[in-house]
């Protein structure tokens, strides 16, 4: 059987930019200087087949003072483009001064298209209390459909 590389699979191979929204909860000390990175999972559907794609893994800083109690950062990065996001793994080195960060939800926006991963089970990072953490992989709880595969 001829092997055919699809549409999808060729955007899949290019860079594409994201724009990556992290909430920080608005609890007591929910906030953190912590050094923050992300790496984001995703998959390309082909006919009968899934690939499985990632990023690398990279920070997410910014000239604010970033991951302060109930803000909103927002960080632009050009990447491999994974497709259909999955999940993402985000890790905290608790180098930084207050360490103990509680994520309330992270949004990545490629193409104008939103995914949401939500910390529902309000799992602490580097918190010495909460278990010390420093890695938390959080699954998309949103997606939306694209209209593209209608058959033509
Ligand atoms: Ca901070
Ligand atoms: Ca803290």
């Amino acid at each position: 059987m001829e092997s055919k590389i699809n549409d999808e699979q060729l955007l899949a191979r290019t860079k594409c930019q994201y724009k990556i929204e992290v909430k920080t909860a608005n609890v007591k000390n929910a906030g953190t200087d912590d050094n923050v990175y992300i790496q984001i999972f995703g998959e390309v559907k082909g006919k009968g087949a899934t690939e499985k794609r990632e990023t690398k893994s990279f920070k997410l800083d910014n000239s604010s003072d970033n991951f302060e109690k109930n803000q909103i950062d927002t960080f632009f990065k050009d990447e491999d483009n994974v497709g259909e996001l999955t999940h993402i793994i985000v890790v905290a080195d608790k180098k930084g001064d207050k360490p103990g960060w509680l994520i309330d939800f992270i949004r990545i926006i490629v193409n104008d298209k939103v995914s949401t991963f939500t910390n529902t089970k309000k799992i602490w990072l580097t918190a010495d209390d909460h278990g010390n953490l420093t890695e938390l992989l959080l699954k998309v709880d949103k997606k939306i459909v694209e209209d593209k595969d209608v058959v033509s």
